[in-house]
């Protein structure tokens, strides 16, 4: 369970491989695959709107409403499940969250591009607390102005956490790829907090 600081230059990355134990893990992956209420959101690519490659659902505090790629989104209502596994991170993250964005890859075509979480209603420096379950895949981090600096890739394992915090937003930008591989389905979930100046 311990979170482990990885070094990144210009950010602040600490990850926990086994932050939930194997049966936790399975159970809230098995749960949250039927119970929450997965939706097709949508991403602008060059000024057009088009099905994002993935499943997703927002969850949150009533007043956590979230707007990235050019829509706006209303939070549903905290489950118990979500509320748990929330007060889990928080109290490993040593911070408070108000919402969570749940990512649902079906497959190895299912992927998210190349972004920062930079959304102006998470602040300047946010704390993003990342908890996977499922297939594994390749969460790669690259600088956004340094050339000279490698890319960081970090493969997120079946209940691990990820914590990104400080300047790792405006310094860097992240991205989970396609892959040709047969992965089991996976979701991500990353806990935020919305509405900080
Ligand atoms: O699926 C992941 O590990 C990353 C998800 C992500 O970057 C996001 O939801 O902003
Ligand atoms: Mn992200």
């Amino acid at each position: 369970m311990p979170l482990e600081p990885i070094a990144l230059p210009d950010g602040e990355l600490f990850y926990a491989p086994d932050f939930l134990a194997r049966a936790d893990a399975d159970c809230l992956l098995k749960r949250l695959t039927t119970e929450i209420a997965w939706e097709q959101h949508h991403v602008k690519i060059f000024g057009r709107k088009m099905p994002a490659p993935r499943l997703s659902a927002w969850y949150g505090d009533p007043d956590a409403t979230y707007a990235y790629s050019g829509s706006s989104y209303a939070p549903l209502v905290w489950t118990a499940l979500l509320q748990g596994l929330k007060t889990r991170v928080e109290s490993a993250a040593a911070t408070t969250f108000n919402s969570v964005l749940l990512n649902q890859y079906r497959d190895g075509r299912d992927s998210m591009g190349w972004h920062s979480d930079n959304e102006p209603e998470l602040g300047p420096a946010p704390a993003i607390a990342s908890v996977s379950l499922g297939g594994e895949r390749r969460f790669i981090l690259r600088h956004k102005k340094r050339r000279d600096i490698d890319s960081v890739e970090i493969p997120l394992a079946h209940g691990s956490l990820l914590i990104m915090r400080g300047p790792t937003q405006s310094c860097w930008k992240h991205q989970v790829p396609k892959t040709k591989k047969i992965v089991p389905s996976r979701l991500n979930l990353t806990f935020r907090r919305i509405g900080d100046p």
